[in-house]
């Protein structure tokens, strides 16, 4: 199925073939680029910036790179291929034919799922709306603006969905998506993480290493919804989310590389005599780990959850790669939480997000041991590691419950404390922040990032990815 990039917005959804549908969006289309020109990477709407954009949604052939200028990016609407016969893979409805449209009584549970999920993707865009006026390389920089593209068409995939299944309430909330903004007093992004701000770059490979990480498995479990559009728009944002994935965990990985060089080069692992150096010391991006994690765990909402069940049962959101499981339906099966009051067993349908909140842990793990391997290989014998998810969490049974990074419940005054030294204290941010000095000569790196292994697209890594003009 080819994109026909003849039309003012590029699909694979024979939109011309619906024309209120294309005329609504259509109307939404000059909304989306004003936002994208006052929230976007605004300082940078004359740059060529070496981007790959969709071509076709097969394993194959699915992306072109080349240069282009931000503001003439061809976002469009992207569907995976159909499954002939899909069948609905878990819930009440399993077995039953996939939908092709939203059921009546489902639609505002389906419609508050959507707005959610497409509410963080302008989201994330205006909270790294200035960090390309700090890159440490052109590389980065165009690493920052394929996110930051790619996040504005995931949020073109949501508006679709509003547009073409839900009317006139649809609309209403495509334009909301624009009205909201990220940690603004009045109308703040619904997710808590989404409202958090990154203005420095390690803040953003975490940000992209964990937050980005909760993406893959919310679209993971949303590619198995009943809802047939859903699941397909959710697929094909998932080939885009792994390269956000990879920015992050190269990202962390090049800070901790270039750590452990001058650690080798001055013999020591003094925070101070590293940081004298222009490098971030070890403890720092431990810290920065745990703030990022801890506040992408509350993403999953809370561990016992109503909504969760309701999502499950009737066949809108499963579980991600729901085929590994032989159960579909659970009714039956209970499942084990820890609660700050201990050990308590509930429904496995309401302990949906603690599901996929475990399954997420589990991937965040892997990266973290590559990185560790680093500094276990370069002979120090620090590790970094995710805290516990009952520390600082601020949704769900561990929420008002006080606990050191390694879970152990502590009171009100030890935890205050105690958190200068387990997330960035505004020393370490202001230290991190004053290492963001912007580098732009092609293949030149700032002095706390090491360079990448490898350029984009086979290009090597002084390639000119940015031409600032
Ligand atoms: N902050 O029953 P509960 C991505 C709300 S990231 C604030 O515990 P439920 C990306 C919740 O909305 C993936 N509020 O949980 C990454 C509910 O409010 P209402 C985003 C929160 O309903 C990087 C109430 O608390 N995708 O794509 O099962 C860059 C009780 O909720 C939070 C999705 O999230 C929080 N952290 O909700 C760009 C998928 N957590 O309705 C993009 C769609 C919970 O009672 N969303 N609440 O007022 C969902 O599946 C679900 O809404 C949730 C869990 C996962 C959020």
């Amino acid at each position: 199925m080819s994109i026909d990039y003849t039309t003012k917005i590029p699909n694979n959804v024979d939109l011309a073939n619906d024309r209120t549908l294309q005329r609504a969006l259509e109307h939404w289309q000059p909304k989306f680029l004003d936002w994208w020109r006052e929230m976007g990477p605004n300082a940078f709407s004359s740059a060529d910036v070496y981007l790959r954009t969709a071509t076709g949604v097969d394993a194959q052939g699915w992306a072109t790179y080349g240069s282009v200028k931000m503001p003439d990016y061809r976002w469009g609407i992207f569907l995976a291929e159909p499954v002939a016969g899909r069948t609905i893979g878990f819930g009440d409805n399993f077995g039953q034919p996939a939908w092709q449209q939203v059921p009546g009584e489902l639609r505002s549970q389906f419609r508050r799922i959507i707005v959610t999920q497409g509410d963080t993707e302008p989201a994330s865009v205006e909270q790294q709306h200035l960090l390309g006026l700090t890159c440490p390389s052109l590389y980065d920089l165009r690493n920052l603006f394929q996110v930051n593209v790619e996040e504005g068409r995931h949020l073109w995939a949501m508006v679709y969905l509003l547009h073409a299944c839900f009317g006139r309430d649809g609309r209403e909330e495509a334009e909301e998506m624009l009205a909201r903004h990220s940690g603004d007093a009045d109308k703040p992004r619904i997710l808590g993480t989404f409202n958090e701000p990154i203005n420095d770059w390690l803040s953003f490979f975490m940000f992209t290493y964990f937050t980005d990480r909760d993406g893959k498995f919310q679209l993971k479990s949303l590619a198995e919804s009943g809802l047939d559009p859903l699941a397909r728009t959710c697929r094909f944002m998932l080939t885009e989310e792994a390269h956000h994935m990879f920015v992050g965990e190269t990202g962390v990985g090049r800070v901790v590389k270039r750590t452990l060089e001058v650690m080798k080069e001055l013999g020591t692992d003094d925070p101070a005599a590293i940081r004298a150096q222009g490098a971030v010391d070890l403890p720092t991006i431990q810290c920065y780990m745990n703030f990022w994690f801890t506040s992408s765990l509350d993403l999953f909402g809370s561990e016992v959850s109503s909504n969760a069940a309701s999502s499950f049962a009737n066949g809108i959101k499963g579980r991600p790669d729901e085929a590994q499981y032989q159960d579909h339906v659970c009714n039956e099966a209970s499942y084990e939480l820890g609660t700050p009051q201990g050990k308590e067993a509930v429904s496995l349908r309401n302990a949906m997000n603690e599901v996929l909140r475990n399954a997420y842990i589990k991937d965040c793990e892997i990266g973290v041991k590559r990185w560790n391997m680093q500094i276990s290989r370069a002979g120090f014998d620090f590790q970094l590691g995710l805290p516990s998810p009952r520390f600082r969490r601020a949704i769900g049974a561990w929420a008002n419950a006080p606990t050191d990074p390694q879970g152990r419940s502590i009171s009100g005054d030890e935890f205050e404390r105690g958190m200068p030294g387990w997330i960035p204290s505004q020393d370490d941010r202001a230290f991190v922040m004053s290492l963001m000095q912007r580098v732009v000569e092609p293949g030149k790196m700032a002095g706390w990032i090491a360079p990448p292994d490898r350029g984009i697209n086979n290009l090597p890594v002084d390639y000119e990815y940015v031409k600032l003009n």
